[in-house]
């Protein structure tokens, strides 16, 4: 080793050790404000929704900030932590409201959005002019994105494109089953990924990505790509599964595919396989849940009736008019079948009182 090379090396070494670095890179990441993103865990939208308000934020609201990401899931009991709320900024975006002090964002297109009646007393009185709820939004992305450019001046025509997917998929606005359940598009590819994945390392590293990228060049990153091939495997595989499980009766399908690692199958299977049927409801498993899963056919021969969100909140969960979905803890397994069984009969009952 050359003495110029052993100084420098020494240099660094030393850099590396000193416990507080008052100038370079280090003390200077120091100074950023920390704006803790949190968002709709492995969901499409979720993840969109994250990466939109962060561009908006550092475009129009300020830069010295380094952004942290954090998933939020339904489950049951509490879903906020508020020791996790602790970032300079802490945003909630296209997930429930929290009532918290340390709350000083959030952006919400669902129906179930507050989990009790003083939470949305909380929201009505709030003057922060920070915080925006519109269920009539397809997206919580395009919500962002509306709110951004029409309250902070933000220009919206870098991210058209993602807002332009994030519709589409949130809102399940494909031309058919079929279109749905092929995943050509890199939005769709995506979304398989993402709402798969079981590395909370993931999504933290692909929000950068989606705001500043083409949805074709993401899907094209290594960390991405490598992904894709055994998920298209396993979606092909959810495919014969589900075609082997699913009662379909008086319009609405039921499956129970809580014995299969198959939390995450794309939602639109069964309506692909049974085209003619206006509901379906699912019940899949995880480490962490049972879920309950409530959809509607987008491509149902007869539009659905019955308010999923609304059907769900009595049990605890919520969503959309036209999907939702139940939570239960692992050991409630009982609690979750019961639950199925009594909106399968419920749903059926409805198409048959419908139908002459
Ligand atoms: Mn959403």
């Amino acid at each position: 080793m050359t003495g110029a090379s052993l100084k420098w090396h020494s240099y660094f070494l030393l850099a590396l050790a000193a416990p507080q670095p008052r100038m370079g890179q280090r003390g200077e990441k120091r100074t950023l404000l920390k704006v803790k993103v949190f968002y709709h865990d492995r969901c499409f939208d979720g993840a969109s929704s994250a990466a939109l308000f962060s561009r908006f934020y550092r475009e129009r609201i300020r830069n010295d900030v380094a952004f942290a990401y954090s998933g939020l899931l339904h489950r049951a009991g509490s879903l906020f932590n508020d020791a996790d709320f602790d970032g300079d900024e802490n945003v909630i975006v296209d997930f429930k409201y929290s009532s918290s002090p340390k709350i000083t964002w959030w952006f919400d297109h669902h129906e179930s959005a507050f989990l009790t009646p003083s939470d949305a007393a909380h929201f009505e009185q709030d003057q922060s002019n920070r915080k925006f709820y519109d269920p009539a939004f397809r997206s919580c992305t395009s919500f962002i994105a509306t709110i951004a450019e029409q309250r902070f001046g933000f220009n919206p025509d870098p991210v058209r494109d993602l807002v332009h997917w994030t519709d589409i998929i949130d809102g399940a606005l494909y031309p058919d089953a079929r279109t749905a359940v092929e995943m050509k598009e890199p939005a769709m590819q995506l979304t398989m990924v993402i709402e798969s994945t079981q590395d909370s390392g993931f999504l933290p590293r692909l929000i950068p990505c989606l705001a500043s990228e083409s949805l074709a060049d993401v899907v094209r990153r290594p960390f991405v790509a490598s992904l894709l091939p055994p998920l298209r495997e396993r979606h092909l595989q959810s495919i014969d599964i589900l075609r082997a499980r699913i009662e379909a009766k008086d319009g609405t399908l039921f499956f129970d595919i809580t014995d299969q690692e198959l939390e995450g199958y794309n939602k639109f299977v069964p309506y692909y396989l049974h085209p003619e049927s206006i509901y379906s409801v699912g019940l899949s498993k995880s480490s962490f849940r049972v879920k309950v899963a409530v959809g509607s056919n987008p491509w149902a021969p007869t539009p659905p009736r019955v308010n999923l969100a609304r059907l769900c909140e009595r049990y605890g969960g919520g969503g959309h008019a036209r999907v939702g979905a139940i939570s239960f803890n692992v050991k409630e397994s009982a609690r979750a079948h019961a639950a199925a069984q009594e909106i399968v009969e419920e749903l059926r009952a409805s198409v048959r009182t419908a139908s002459p």
